[in-house]
């Protein structure tokens, strides 16, 4: 019996002196000492042995214990030392080593010249408004003077979500719900995307607009042109010259669409502007009084203008892009050069 555990205890200090990770030396001491290790068994059956052999069994089963968590103690010490010892070569940082380089990251083209456009209105008093993509078929056409059988309902190839319900074909569904809710006088800008069932060189069926409206009492055509001038001016150069061309829309009477001197040749004529030194950028014209009706204004007291351009179309200009399609790619070449 005495033999047998000493034996054990000689087995033990072998595999402990053998160990060469924490692992290990975490196993044997649950093989001899855990709650089902072979010592505690010993210790356990010490009722089963006879009464006069009990006190000394006992003591060399407790002097075997003492050593073997003395010798485990001693070994996790030795290992977690020479781990640290191992870490510290291995994980060494120079700091002397250069760093990586991280690329910038940027403001999509189309942002930066939407930020810029904001900018200009708001410095001249506008606030910039947002509201719902997916909108009622009542702030997309009704309200803006297209009933059910319109012709320019026809005009815009539009996204139907079901009967009443429509991807916004324009912002002026959001400055409708702007002149819902509040009192003249308003000086309102409205950015956002907008949706058209289209695709070609110079169209995208997700394109971005902003429009923009001033109502109070005495706004006249002249307010319209001073402004927009200075938008463009602001945009494209102190010496752009601009001009109106009357048109029509069905939300304001009159209309104009805004002509600006071309940007590639100056005015000359070029194949950008087809030979005739004038590029289309902007629409306008004073708001329809049949739209003020819905909106509760009473005409004969507020007049105001309002204006309409894609944002895209004001990019493609500004840095000579001549496919639309570009800005959706998010191609990293094309963006990393803005
Ligand atoms: C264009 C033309 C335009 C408007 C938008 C507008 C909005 C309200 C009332 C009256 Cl709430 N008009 N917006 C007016 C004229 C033209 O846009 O060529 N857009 C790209």
């Amino acid at each position: 019996m005495q033999n047998d555990i000493h034996s054990i205890g000689d087995n033990a200090r072998e595999e402990i002196s053998k160990t060469s990770t924490l692992r290990e030396v975490h196993d044997l001491k649950v093989k001899y000492l855990g709650k089902k290790g072979i010592l505690t068994e010993k210790l356990k059956s010490l009722g089963s042995i006879p009464k006069q052999d009990r006190p000394a069994f006992g003591s060399t089963l407790n002097e075997i214990k003492t050593s073997l968590e003395h010798l485990l103690h001693q070994r996790e010490e030795t290992l977690k030392t020479s781990d640290l010892i191992d870490k510290l070569k291995t994980e060494q940082i120079d700091v002397t080593v250069p760093g990586c380089y991280m690329p910038f990251g940027r403001l999509h083209p189309v942002t930066q010249v939407l930020d810029e456009i904001i900018a200009i209105f708001t410095s001249l008093g506008f606030t910039v408004e947002e509201g719902p993509e997916v909108e009622h078929d009542f702030y997309n056409f009704e309200a803006l003077n297209m009933p059910e059988d319109h012709p320019a309902r026809d005009m815009q190839d539009t996204f139907y979500i079901s009967h009443d319900v429509v991807l916004r074909t324009h912002t002026s569904s959001v400055q409708v719900r702007i002149m819902e809710k509040n009192d003249p006088p308003l000086r309102v800008i409205a950015p956002g995307k907008v949706y058209r069932c289209d695709a070609d060189v110079s169209h995208i069926p997700m394109f971005h607009q902003l429009e923009g409206f001033m109502v109070d009492k005495h706004i006249r055509m002249s307010d319209l042109k001073g402004v927009l001038e200075l938008f463009i001016h602001r945009v494209f150069g102190a010496d752009t010259k601009v001009r109106l061309r009357p048109s029509f829309f069905p939300f304001t009477e009159p209309s104009a669409e805004i002509d600006i001197s071309c940007v590639m040749c100056g005015g000359k004529g070029c194949n950008v502007c087809s030979g005739t030194g004038w590029i289309e950028i902007l629409g306008a014209g004073m708001i329809n009084p049949q739209v003020y009706e819905k909106a509760g204004y009473d005409p004969e007291i507020y007049t105001g203008f309002a204006f309409g351009m894609g944002i895209e179309r004001i990019a493609m200009l500004k840095y000579s892009i001549d496919d639309v399609r570009l800005f959706p790619e998010n191609d990293k070449r094309f963006l990393e050069q803005f």
